[in-house]
């Protein structure tokens, strides 16, 4: 039954992501004694759209991966980096304090039309869609998830960057109370990234406001955070609260801490190791095997470039 209807849906790739979900919810569903249902045809993927609270349209322009298996929504959601709320990866408990509306997001600094906006206002603004994207950190594993949320480069259309805007900067909220590590004042809080304004127009660049058909849950950076899959996953910032249009670049959190591990640019290249370790290869978290770590995270027909110009190579990939 899987095989003919992964079949069926390698002709019709534009029905995306059914199968890579049915396939990996096939474990969830067992628990929810579904699976009796799901050996005649059963579209997981109406089911799990039914929760995520507005409409979205599904792109798969993106998707590089007809032959990986999806991680599971239940590995993606509780092995986290989230350092506001710790330094493990189980963060997800603490997380939960983290309340998510009302929330206020700034968006302005080099722009016609600053504007300020609550989460909800902002998410009525603009067309949600799905994709499915690799995420690569630079502790060398691997995600593949199925990202809900919009363009970063439809929110910068809105308020209209002057030409004198060259790097664009995004924080995370800064509360103590709430975030416990954030009591740590050797840490340059709040987390802070940035991107050039060529980088956050590039359509890739993502904000992701669901995940798994559903609301983003705390731990993965709710309400709103960004997905830049071409880059190691600590430049995809979470829980954004300002973006600002600058004309200088300023530092980011981890190159305020450790300039030479993880600097500005952060371009995913096998070739270019971490100063303690190898980045050839990534542990798929999903199947725990390892696999080839591909320049730009595999995505460089889209983003190469963007980097046609930069003059210092190896700053180019860490
Ligand atoms: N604000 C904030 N954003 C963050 C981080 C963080 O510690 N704080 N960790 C980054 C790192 S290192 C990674 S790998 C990804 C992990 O995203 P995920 O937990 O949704 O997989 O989030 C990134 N965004
Ligand atoms: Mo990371």
């Amino acid at each position: 039954m899987l095989l003919k209807s992964s079949k069926k849906w390698q002709l019709h790739s534009n029905e995306l992501t059914s199968e890579k979900i049915y396939l990996n919810r096939r474990e969830v569903l067992k628990n929810l004694g579904f699976l009796g249902i799901a050996s005649g045809f059963l579209d997981i993927r109406a089911l799990a759209k039914e929760k995520y609270p507005y409409h979205y349209s599904n792109n798969n322009n993106y998707d590089i991966d007809f032959d990986r298996l999806l991680t599971s929504e239940s590995k993606a959601t509780s092995y986290n980096n989230f350092y506001e709320f710790g330094s493990t990866k189980n963060i997800k408990r603490k997380a939960e304090k983290l309340s998510t509306s009302p929330w206020n997001i700034n968006i302005g600094g080099l722009v016609d039309k600053e504007i300020s906006i609550d989460f909800d206002d902002l998410i009525r603004k603009v067309s949600l869609e799905e994709r499915i994207y690799r995420l690569r950190c630079v502790e060398a594993w691997s995600l593949l998830v199925p990202w809900i949320g919009f363009p970063l480069n439809s929110l910068l259309k809105l308020v209209v960057p002057k030409s004198s805007a060259k790097y664009l900067v995004m924080k995370t909220f800064f509360d103590p109370k709430t975030a416990p590590f954030q009591k740590q004042s050797w840490y340059p809080w709040p987390y802070t990234e940035v991107l050039t304004i060529d980088e956050a127009f590039n359509d890739l660049a993502f904000i992701a406001t669901g995940i798994y058909g559903k609301i983003l849950p705390n731990q993965n950076g709710a309400p709103l955070r960004l997905v830049v899959p071409w880059k190691y996953g600590f430049k995809s910032i979470k829980s954004i609260v300002s973006f600002s249009l600058v004309s200088e670049r300023p530092k980011t959190f981890w190159e305020e801490i450790v300039p030479k591990e993880y600097g500005f640019w952060a371009n995913v290249n096998p070739l270019v190791d971490h100063p303690r370790w190898s980045q050839s290869k990534e542990k798929d978290l999903g199947t725990g095997a390892y696999r080839d770590t591909e320049i730009f995270n595999g995505y460089a027909q889209w983003v190469a470039h963007l980097y046609k110009d930069v003059k210092n190579e190896e700053n180019l990939y860490r």
